[in-house]
């Protein structure tokens, strides 16, 4: 069986609003995701949010809310950038979900059980921010050494995780594995680390100190480090101990796509815990650099960071997707300015790419009658020919290597050298001279160029790339593969169907200053504001059941576990209806069941759908059908 491709951005603290730093590491894997289901790779692409810990405690005091209800709001600002940059992920993680909750305890009591978490008195120096203790000489003038904040001492007995008993076969599989950390000097960053002695990893905060966490399975009094937490969403999300089968399938992770200021986390603590666990390791921890602005990292605390939603709303997710991809070298830092945006895609998307695309089609509407001309070819349009067909593999082994940049620059040449070619080869002459075999393979050679290049770019711009292809009447999702990237992909004769203008010049003051106009800057909106399109809402297959066993959950009162039967097809659902409904009210009831939802664990138990019902207030009243109708039939 082949394995799944799998891989995943951090998760990202729901304390404030996502800014650009957020919004690059998304799009990067988003990017990879796609390249790879285009190469026939079957992609788990995951992301999600870090909920727990004292940074989100904090903001959820100072926002005057519960930590959970923050959480519930924050969540959904990611969600929303998410949808406005066309990410798609395979599965969003939260880390107050169940299904996480359950792993994350599972491993603890595994972890304590086998002796490679003890207790024990510890005096430290710990930074909030930051989430983590400090010894005295690794604090900087008496600050935190990361973020340079205030530190506190504490003096506490804790859990401690053995992370020391790992360093030696940590280092050795850093050295028999160079591919594990990337790039290279961050590799040699964490060799240089795991040469000293490594300290044992305290894995708990006293609940009297932090509730707002996992607690410890085997001591209540405590709750569980949100890191160790956090980290675990990598095995938890596909399906870890709960659903083994998926999980075989999906791990080891591909790609760990991670900013430079989470290293350690990654590659020190996160692996030292999956070698406790037992379970092989990551292939690849890919460390990018920063956004810069101004004078340094984009940071909240130092108000210099760039709210996405300006640059997608004035210029559209694409413009914004490509800028972020194209400007930074992976691995090494790159400033975002407005004036660096503006060149970048007044002269690549705008003069060449978008050029390119609606040259072409005037050209096939002028010259040829609005169809796609016959291929004849001459010494030009073998030769231009030749030049295309050898970009696919260039760009597939780039992105294999994470060049992607580079990758981008060779899509980009072939872009400028196919204008070039219409340039030299002057069609609006040979439609003058009559020359109509002539004209008619320029044109095919140029569509075709043009095909290859927008199936190419599709991973970096989706929403345009799909547009131009419809030009010629292609459907990216049926023909988007990199195997259909053989020259003579275009049918001569079909006719061409011309859409609007890919990229407007963007204008600037004759001094290069842009006018953002009206757009604020606190313009995520909430999610449910969102639309949904009527394909999205053809997704949900929502179908009549019928109940025909009800179980009281121990521990949970207001849940229900319910036996359902789907037409021909037995399941089990977990409801939150024990308040309202008694099982006897119950059995034999026809209801509305959203069938197609992801398995879930609710307390311990799997619930497989989801059921329908109106709540007001504290009421709630399950939908029924009007009129009696089968179990399995279709809502529509
Ligand atoms: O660290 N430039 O979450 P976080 C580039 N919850 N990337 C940036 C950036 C910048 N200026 N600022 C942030 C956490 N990022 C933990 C992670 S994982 C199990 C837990 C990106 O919200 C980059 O990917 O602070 C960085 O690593 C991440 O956001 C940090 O996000």
């Amino acid at each position: 069986m082949k394995k799944v491709f799998y891989i995943t951005t951090p998760l990202y603290y729901v304390n404030d609003i996502p800014h650009i730093g957020h919004a690059y590491t998304t799009v990067l894997s988003d990017v990879i995701a796609r390249y790879h289901r285009a190469f026939g790779e079957e992609v788990f692409f995951l992301t999600g949010t870090d909920e727990h810990g004292e940074k989100i405690a904090s903001s959820a005091r100072e926002s005057g809310s519960s930590p959970i209800k923050h959480c519930n709001k924050y969540v959904l600002k990611f969600k929303a950038l998410w949808k406005k940059l066309n990410i798609e992920y395979d599965d969003f993680i939260r880390t107050t979900e169940e299904r996480h909750e359950l792993v994350v305890k599972e491993i603890l009591k595994k972890l304590y059980e086998k002796g490679d978490i003890y207790k024990s008195t510890y005096t430290g120096w710990y930074c909030t921010p930051c989430e983590r203790f400090w010894t005295n000489k690794d604090l900087i003038e008496g600050r935190c050494p990361s973020c340079n904040k205030t530190v506190y001492k504490i003096k506490e007995s804790n859990y401690f995780f053995k992370m020391s008993r790992y360093q030696e076969r940590l280092l050795k599989h850093i050295k028999e594995n160079p591919g594990f950390i990337k790039p290279e000097f961050r590799k040699n960053e964490i060799t240089e680390f795991l040469k000293k002695p490594l300290n044992d990893l305290c894995i708990s905060r006293p609940k009297s100190r932090l509730s707002w966490g996992i607690p410890l399975p085997f001591d209540e009094d405590y709750t569980c480090y949100v890191w160790m937490d956090a980290l675990t969403n990598y095995i938890s999300a596909p399906g870890y101990i709960y659903n083994n089968k998926k999980f075989n399938e999906i791990w080891p992770a591909d790609y760990h796509f991670i900013g430079k200021d989470i290293l350690t986390t990654h590659c020190v603590y996160w692996p030292s815990w999956l070698m406790a666990i037992g379970i092989e390791l990551p292939r690849t921890i890919f460390a990018h650099g920063w956004w810069m602005s101004g004078e340094g990292k984009m940071s909240k605390s130092k108000g210099n960071v760039i709210d996405p939603i300006i640059y997608i709303e004035k210029f559209g997710e694409d413009a914004f997707r490509y800028f972020l991809m194209r400007e930074m070298s992976l691995g090494q830092d790159a400033t975002f300015s407005h004036n660096i945006f503006v060149n970048r895609i007044n002269s690549e998307l705008v003069n060449d790419y978008g050029n390119l695309v609606s040259r072409t089609v005037k050209m096939i509407k002028d010259f040829s009658g609005g169809k796609i001309p016959c291929e004849h070819t001459n010494q030009k349009t073998n030769q231009l020919r030749k030049e295309v067909i050898k970009v696919p593999r260039i760009v597939k082994e780039l992105v294999k290597e994470m060049r992607l940049n580079e990758a981008i620059e060779e899509v980009m040449s072939l872009v400028r050298r196919t204008n070039r070619f219409i340039e030299e080869t002057a069609p609006w002459k040979l439609n003058k001279e009559n020359k109509k075999k002539e004209l008619e393979g320029v044109l095919y050679a140029v569509s075709e160029a043009l095909r290859f290049v927008s199936i190419l770019l599709h991973p970096i711009i989706p929403n345009k790339s799909t547009i131009a292809l419809k030009n010629f009447n292609i459907d990216i999702k049926k023909r988007g593969s990199f195997n259909s990237l053989d020259w003579g992909g275009l049918t001569s004769g079909t006719e061409i169907n011309p859409q609007e203008m890919l990229f407007p010049r963007i204008k600037t003051h004759l001094d290069g200053r842009i006018d953002f106009g009206e757009l604020s800057r606190a313009a995520i909106r909430p999610y449910s504001v969102v639309k949904v399109s009527f394909d999205d809402f053809k997704k949900l297959d929502i179908k009549i059941a019928e109940i025909k066993e009800v179980i009281n959950i121990k521990g949970a009162n207001k849940l229900l576990k319910l036996k359902i039967v789907i037409g021909k097809e037995e399941r089990q659902i977990v409801a939150g209806i024990g308040a309202y409904y008694s099982p006897r009210e119950l059995i034999g009831k026809k209801i509305v069941v959203l069938t197609n939802l992801e398995p879930r664990i609710v307390k311990g138990e799997l619930s497989e759908g989801m059921l329908l019902a109106a709540t007001e207030g504290d009421k709630i009243v399950l939908l029924t059908p009007d009129k009696d109708i089968s179990s399995g039939s279709i809502i529509s």
